[in-house]
Order: structure tokens, then sequence, then C-alpha cells
């Protein structure tokens, strides 16, 4: 962490203390060349500002929207186990995006705008929530998947140079950690289990193959942000290095189940020490983060109602903390 006193409020006049922009600038790039954390209350580009509210929220969003394909089958769990479990894993994600707004909140936006932003349909989340959860083998299929590559997006993330998402993303992939492994529990269960099951098991991964491969990001040659987000910390590994990182670590995993992954090109390449994939469909990524998913309109629906109905919890929650401030005053006095 490195700081420094200055007052970051618009209209301030500079005083002798402050140190002249060309100085604040080399500290932060300092601070960057020498992977110190950047704290709120440090001096920043706005380009890293403005990025970081961007990946964040997109974060934050991805989380909250992320309930919903999992929540459509909390009545509808095989057991009164697996129901606690989905249960909890859905709690842990609403958890996940509160963590996250309140680390977008430190960069100077409020909760308020960002979510305003998600309900304009403004504001991008992951892809990956835009596709159905048919059956209960897809519950398997999103710990299993889903969470396995957020976990390989995230790691990297706790290192990131932002203080606050990074200590943000350590919690965060504890939890991960245990999403992907009632994942891979569910998958397990039903690949030792009936034909009729296994069978279940495979149209989740065949459907949920080739998008869990596109959550990463357009390939590195596509990636707008990148090579700037990179040189400032903040993304560690570029997208087709956590694309490539997250299939050969997930091959030997379909294995084990004895499920097939429906790409017909993928093969191990002793010279690269990689498996080498298939073809991905960029034009179907790029349709789906533009509002044309299969879910997209669903989803963003159902935030809107979630919102709208919980108005009132919000203004009872201000109502009630307005009125314990007016005691907490009398009671000083
Ligand atoms: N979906 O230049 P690029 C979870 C956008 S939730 C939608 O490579 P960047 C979970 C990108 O935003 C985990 N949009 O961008 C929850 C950009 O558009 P804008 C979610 C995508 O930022 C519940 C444009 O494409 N994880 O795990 O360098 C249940 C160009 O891309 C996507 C995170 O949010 C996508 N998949 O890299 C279960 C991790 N990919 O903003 C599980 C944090 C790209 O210019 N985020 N775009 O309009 C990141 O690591 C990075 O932001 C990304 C993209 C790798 C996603």
């Amino acid at each position: 962490m490195y700081t420094q006193a200055i007052d970051l409020k618009p209209g301030t006049e500079p005083t002798a203390a402050m140190p002249a922009p060309g100085d604040r600038e080399r500290a932060f790039e300092a601070a960057i060349a020498d992977d110190r954390r950047i704290e709120p209350q440090d001096w920043m580009p706005e380009g890293y500002r403005k990025t970081l509210v961007r990946q964040i929220s997109q974060h934050a969003h991805s989380e909250v929207v992320g309930m919903l394909p999992e929540g459509n089958w909390v009545t509808r769990a095989p057991s009164l186990r697996r129901k606690a479990i989905l249960l909890a894993k859905i709690q842990d994600e609403g958890g996940h995006g509160l963590y996250l707004y309140a680390a977008a909140e430190t960069l100077g936006v409020s909760r308020e705008e960002l979510v305003d932003a998600l309900h304009a349909g403004k504001a991008k989340y992951s892809s990956i929530f835009n596709y159905p959860a048919l059956t209960w083998a897809d519950m398997g299929a999103i710990g299993w998947l889903v969470d396995g590559a957020a976990i390989m997006n995230q790691v990297p993330l706790c290192r990131c140079s932002y203080g606050p998402y990074a200590r943000a993303m350590i919690r965060i992939c504890k939890e991960e950690s245990f999403h992907q492994r009632q994942g891979f529990d569910i998958m397990l269960a039903l690949c030792r289990g009936t034909p009729a099951q296994k069978a279940m098991a495979q149209d989740a991964l065949d459907r949920w193959w080739w998008p869990v491969v596109m959550m990463f990001g357009p390939s590195d040659s596509e990636s707008i942000h990148s090579a700037q987000t990179m040189r400032w910390g903040i993304k560690r590994l570029s997208n087709d290095e956590l694309r490539q990182r997250f299939i050969d670590a997930t091959v030997p995993q379909a294995e084990l189940l004895g499920l097939r992954i429906p790409d017909p090109a993928l093969r191990w390449n002793e010279a690269r020490g990689h498996y080498d994939h298939g073809p991905i469909d960029w034009s179907e990524f790029w349709r789906v983060i533009e509002g044309d998913g299969p879910c997209n309109r669903e989803r963003l629906a159902a935030r809107v109602r979630a919102h709208e109905n919980g108005a009132w919890v919000r203004e009872a929650a201000l109502a009630h903390a307005a009125r314990h401030a007016g005691t907490d005053s009398r009671e000083a006095a």
C-alpha cells in the first residue's frame, strides 16, 4: 500500500503540501511496479478507477444474476441435504455480490447507480447466466464448470493491484472452492447412478461446455481491455491463458466422471504440454453479451421485479435507521 495525503474532492486547490501531478503519477506507477496495493485514499489515474468500477460492478452483477438459474431449483432439489447445500451456495453468491458492490463503492460510485445501470440494461454481467438450467444435472454442471471457471479467473484476482478488490476475492475464492466441489459431487452421484442419470449428466455437460469456455472472454487478440488492465496489475493472466488452464484442469475430471467433452478436436498436445481445443463460436458469445441470449430478458426482468418487490424492505430499514439515529442523539445529549 502507498498512501499520500491528497484531497480528491473536486474543486480543491492544490496546496504546498500536495505533490505535483507528475509526482502523483510517478508514485502510482512505482506502487504498481513494486506490486504494492493501491488503496481508496491513494491517488489513481481516472482510467484505472473507471476500469475497476467497470470490472468490479460487472463481477458483482454476475454474482447476483447468477443466483437466478440455481434459485429455480431450490424447490426441486432431490433431497433435503441437496436443498440445504444449494440454498447455502446461493446465499454465498448474494454475499459475494455485497462484498463486491462495497469494494466498488470505495471508488466513489454508489450501489444505487450501479444497480440502476444493470436494471436499465446498460451494465454487463457474465454471459453464462443467460443460459437456462433445465434439469437437476445443470446444478452439478454449474457448480463443477461455472464455479470451476470462476475460481480459475478469480484466484489471480486475489493479487489484483487494488486492495479492496483483492481482499474481497480472497474470501470469495474460499467459498467458490466449496461451490465447485458440491457441483462435482452432484455430477459424480449422477454418473454413478442409473444410465438415465448418467445421460442427464452428459446432456448438461453438452449444453454448458461451450458457454463456459466462452466465459473467460474474447480471445486475447480481440480483448480490448486486457493489455491495459494487465499493465495495471488488475488482471494477472490473459483470457486465453485462463481458458487454457481451465480446459487442462477439467479434461481429467470429465474422464474421472466417465463423461465426454463435446469437442471432437480436443486432444493432448505433447509439444505444447496443453490440450488443443476446437474453434469457439464467437458470434454466439457476442450475441449473448449484446442481450440476445436464451434468457437475457428473463434474467433482467427477474432482477427488476425483485428490486421493486424489495422496496418496502429498503424503506423500512431507512426508517428504522432514522429512528435510531434520533434515539442515539437524544441519549448522547
Ligand atoms: N460475459 O476486453 P475484454 C460467478 C465483455 S460470477 C459478459 O476481454 P475484460 C458465479 C467485457 O466486459 C463470475 N461480458 O474485457 C456466480 C468487455 O465489455 P465492456 C463473474 C464479457 O474486462 C454465481 C468486452 O467483453 N466473474 O462466478 O478485460 C454462480 C471485451 O472483453 C465477458 C467476473 O466477473 C463475459 N463472459 O475481461 C456461479 C470476473 N467476457 O466492459 C458462479 C471479473 C468479456 O467494454 N472479470 N466480456 O462493455 C474479469 O475477469 C474480466 O472482466 C473478464 C473480461 C475476463 C470477464
